[in-house]
């Protein structure tokens, strides 16, 4: 049998089957013989790579980009987003991939600007990393931003962004825009008349929501958005409530952000936490189907991503590709917000997950990652 085989594989390298390979590519055939080890890889096999970008690099280019344009004037959006460098090879502008599936970016509305409104069939969401004083105007609702909060942005509604505070307004930006880029669903339409005015009253959906786990009578039907600004404080009040337990060991301490209608996650194709890690604290390694976006809202410390070192603090924004080893450790009392995929995974019922059982769960470091500008 071993020697069938042997003999089966050196036909298969032979000129008779490697002429015939090149022969049918030409007419845009293609020979699954020689595909399928890179096409069917064994478990995933992410072309994303792990990745960091400091706060310093960040917050030196909005100021670059800020000094050259504004959204109102052909900007649209001053928006940067993280490039994953094992995916620029996507055309055109690599899909503006910073995992296979998500979209990542900063934004930067300075006092007195205007971001247009426009809608997309792209899901949107934000998370607040500075400043106070700008609005979102989803579907005639102005939603007012502060440092720590999770807004969302469901598809196809018009959206535009107004700053009538003092002081720079930076946040993060997360879209579904790789996957609906890649399928083929991309629908795209600028308002008529600029920035949308209100016609409804002024953070609707997070008074009507207040009460956290009650909801309005008649709320019990499926929305997209039954709350459209999740506030600092209660989602930290939520973390609060668990620290008077064990934290996971996987985790730490972390909250999910949930549609109030459904208990699902609150965007329908992004999932997103908010993490406490305390002092000190190691998390154990796990693998998953699902990649993550993090963004290190407060603290210092470092993760270990398939046996590489990222240093992160205040500011910076990394990737943990699909199926990657990770593992974080906080060097003080750290808040991790993190945008991921587990929804589209569900989706197609691909989610797997293993932990390391080796080593008490922690990897072997290999490598540390330098980041441009720290
Ligand atoms: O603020 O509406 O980073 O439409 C990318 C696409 C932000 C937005 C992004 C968008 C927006
Ligand atoms: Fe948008």
């Amino acid at each position: 049998m071993a020697e069938l085989n042997h003999e089966l594989k050196e036909f298969m390298k032979s000129t008779v089957v490697t002429d015939f390979t090149k022969d049918i590519q030409q007419y845009n055939l293609g020979p699954l013989w020689e595909a399928i080890p890179e096409i069917m890889n064994k478990t995933p096999k992410p072309q994303a790579e792990a990745y960091l970008w400091s706060d310093e690099l960040i917050k030196k280019k909005l100021k670059e980009a800020a000094d050259i344009f504004t959204p109102e004037r052909g900007g649209e959006r001053r928006a940067i987003y993280f490039q994953n460098p094992g995916l620029t090879y996507r055309k055109p502008w690599g899909w503006a991939s910073t995992t296979q599936t998500i979209y990542a970016a900063v934004q930067l509305l300075l006092p007195g600007e205007k971001a247009p409104s426009h809608r997309h069939s792209q899901s949107a969401l934000r998370f607040i990393s500075e400043g106070s004083g700008a609005y979102t105007i989803v579907e005639g609702e102005r939603i007012f931003m502060e440092e720590g909060d999770f807004l969302i942005t469901p598809k196809n509604l018009w959206h535009g962004h107004e700053h009538l505070g003092e002081g720079p307004m930076i946040w993060m930006d997360a879209l579904d825009i790789p996957t609906i880029y890649s399928i083929g669903g991309t629908f795209f339409e600028p308002y008529e008349d600029g920035l949308q005015q209100p016609n409804i009253p002024d953070n609707f959906t997070e008074k009507r929501y207040r009460g956290g786990m009650v909801r309005p009578v008649g709320d019990d039907k499926y929305t997209v958005a039954p709350l459209a600004n999740y506030k600092w404080e209660r989602t930290v009040n939520g973390i609060k409530g668990l620290m008077e337990f064990d934290p996971d060991p996987y985790h730490g301490y972390a909250v999910e952000y949930i549609n109030p209608s459904t208990g699902k996650s609150a965007n329908p194709t992004l999932g997103t936490r908010l993490q406490f890690l305390p002092e000190g604290f190691h998390t154990k390694a796990l693998r998953h189907t699902h990649s993550t976006v993090y963004h290190v809202h407060k603290g210092t410390g470092y993760s270990v991503i398939n046996g590489v070192r990222f240093d992160w603090k205040k500011g910076d924004y990394f990737v943990v590709p699909n199926w990657a080893w990770y593992e974080h450790v906080a060097d003080e009392d750290s808040y991790l917000f993190s945008v991921n995929d587990l929804p589209i995974m569900e989706r197609f019922e691909l989610e797997q997950e293993q932990t390391l059982e080796t080593n008490n769960g922690h990897q072997t470091i290999t490598g540390e990652f330098k980041a441009a500008f720290r």
